[in-house]
């Protein structure tokens, strides 16, 4: 059976597994849950995601949430087909250096610039005041953790080493809504020309390409 992804194109984690899916060549049906209209809180999605979230998928009767967790499931199974995007399993080395980069991700980069989206994006949309000085405290403290970055750039091409990873992928989420969508820029510029460098490279993915303005649905 095909693998389902349960999502909506206004979810820019929906988003990033829908690149890894197409990163890695497998077939897979795009389920909208309409998130306007609140369909990721009705009981029949609950029943699969306990948090009332997306995305989740379905493969074969595997119910997955967490999109790092569903990339990762992805990039596992096909792992002999399409882009690499995970070390080699008995490469011990790669892989402490792969977990690194991943905690550096979720640890240094979404809950600044998720913060930074949310008052810029998703509190306009929802008629809510955007809290400019919050904003100016987290673009503050993403320049310091963007120095972080610069350091660890200016040795290596990707996060984990010479290959792109997961790690690399999953900045594309919230940083690319930041610089596309919402100008935040300034971050990112000639005061960090490896973090330039590594971002236009990860925007200009053939696979993020493919997926950044959303995908058609299939009727179910
Ligand atoms: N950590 C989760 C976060 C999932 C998440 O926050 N999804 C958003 C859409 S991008 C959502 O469903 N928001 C509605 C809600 O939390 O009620 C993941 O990576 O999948």
């Amino acid at each position: 059976m095909v693998l389902k992804l349960y999502g909506d194109n206004i979810s820019n984690l929906a988003l990033r597994v829908a690149h890894v899916l197409t990163d890695k060549q497998v077939p897979f049906e795009y389920i909208k849950v309409d998130m306007i209209a609140g369909k990721h809180k009705s009981p029949e999605h609950a029943q699969r995601h306990p948090f009332g979230q997306i995305p989740y998928i379905d493969d074969d009767g595997l119910v997955l949430y967490e999109s790092r967790a569903i990339c990762k499931y992805i990039a596992t199974k096909w792992r002999d087909q399409g882009v690499q995007l995970i070390p080699d399993p008995n490469d011990l080395e790669a892989n402490a250096l792969f977990d690194q980069a991943l905690s550096i991700e979720q640890n240094n980069f979404e809950p600044i610039t998720l913060n930074i989206m949310l008052e810029l994006k998703y509190k306009p949309l929802r008629g809510e005041k955007t809290d400019e000085k919050f904003v100016e405290s987290l673009i503050a403290k993403l320049e310091v953790k963007l120095n972080g970055y610069e350091t660890i750039l200016s040795k290596q091409k990707y996060l984990a080493g010479e290959n792109l990873t997961l790690a690399d992928i999953y900045h594309l989420a919230w940083g690319a809504v930041l610089i596309d969508e919402l100008g935040v820029n300034s971050t990112i510029d000639e005061k960090r020309p490896h973090v330039a460098r590594w971002f236009k490279n990860l925007s200009s993915l053939p696979g993020w390409l493919a997926v950044k303005n959303g995908l058609p649905y299939q009727e179910v």
